[in-house]
């Protein structure tokens, strides 16, 4: 009798444990363990199977620490295994943290790109990058319009082409973006980024409440598949511990007549920019495209300046020159 209730009950448990997992995301969705990195990190000495590590990052048994709360630190972990799932979901579980009361960064980006293990100054890693980048910037650099409460969680789509502007925060070349206070949190902190079809869906889970709260969703981002998951960190003048804990990645379960479009193979594109976006001054039809664009302008600008200094010159010699002998005659 005692034993058949015991049974009941674990069943009803092992029940409600399915439903209230069910409701957290579809247990169909197939961990990808060749893109997943999470605890115990092991692995022969500080080498961990089919992942990199750059820079500053030291593997404990707890945490991949990406750079320690010292200044001028880079590091990276990078997938060595490029990604051919169509559609996925990958799930962050970090932490950042330090002794900075009022003044920490940078703050921290995970990537699926086209390049790996290159540090740089995007969050400790390569401008001019190919790919995605979901960036948690925790310094407010830019005061200026269109500024945002940090931290703030945005993305940006590169296709090689475009700079990562830290004094603008990144605004003119983001997608979408929201604030998350992930920093200095009591609570595990975790970033999804999902993505499927072409709708790039970024969700936070930082307050403890066991659930994900959207952060942005924006459509027709096009990214091909062989491109490498990575995450990196940096700090400047300001420091912070950027820790990951976990990535791990989901192959989505999409119906039959869903994600089974021809593959992509081009570079990443995306359709939509933030709104600020709009208010600057575009490149479009100017004299010439590209980051460059404003070194031209100011070039145009100075020899414009030049030719109008030199035709005024000219019109006002020649001005006095008439005048001169008109002076000359009512002199004598
Ligand atoms: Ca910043």
């Amino acid at each position: 009798m005692a034993s058949d209730t015991g049974f009941i009950l674990r069943t009803l448990f092992i029940l409600l444990i399915s439903c209230l997992v069910k409701a957290t995301w579809n247990t169909k969705d197939y961990l990808k363990r060749e893109h997943t990195i999470t605890k115990p990190y092991t692995g022969a000495g500080m080498n961990i199977p089919l992942w990199d590590f750059v820079g500053t990052t030291m593997v404990t048994s707890n945490y991949i620490r990406l750079t320690p709360d010292r200044q001028s630190s880079q590091g990276a972990i990078w997938n060595t295994m490029p990604c051919r799932v169509r559609n996925w979901e990958l799930h962050v579980h970090f932490k950042v943290h330090g002794q900075g009361k009022n003044l920490f960064g940078d703050g921290f980006a995970i990537w699926y790109a086209r390049d790996r293990n290159q540090l740089g100054p995007v969050f400790g890693s390569k401008d001019y990058f190919v790919g995605l980048a979901v960036i948690a910037d925790t310094y407010s650099n830019h005061n200026g319009p269109h500024n945002h409460q940090h931290p703030y969680i945005s993305s940006m789509v590169n296709n090689g082409s475009m700079h990562y502007d830290h004094d603008l925060d990144g605004t003119h070349t983001e997608l979408a973006g929201c604030t998350s206070l992930f920093r200095n949190s009591d609570h595990d902190t975790y970033l999804a980024i999902r993505y499927e079809g072409t709708t790039l869906k970024v969700s936070m889970d930082v307050d403890g409440k066991d659930g994900w709260t959207e952060c942005f969703k924006v459509d027709g981002v096009r990214l091909p598949v062989g491109y490498y998951f990575g995450a990196s960190a940096a700090t400047g003048e300001l420091a912070d511990n950027h820790d990951i804990i976990s990535m791990k990645l989901y192959e989505l379960d999409l119906p039959e007549s869903q994600g089974k479009e021809e593959e992509y193979r081009g570079l990443p594109q995306a359709e939509v920019f933030a709104a600020p976006r709009d208010h600057i001054d575009d490149p479009k039809g100017g004299f010439t495209s590209g980051g460059s664009w404003s070194g031209w302008k100011i070039f145009f600008v100075i020899v414009l300046i030049i030719i109008g200094v030199i035709v005024c010159g000219a019109v006002a010699f020649v001005i006095f020159n008439k005048d001169d002998p008109t002076k000359r005659k009512r002199f004598y």
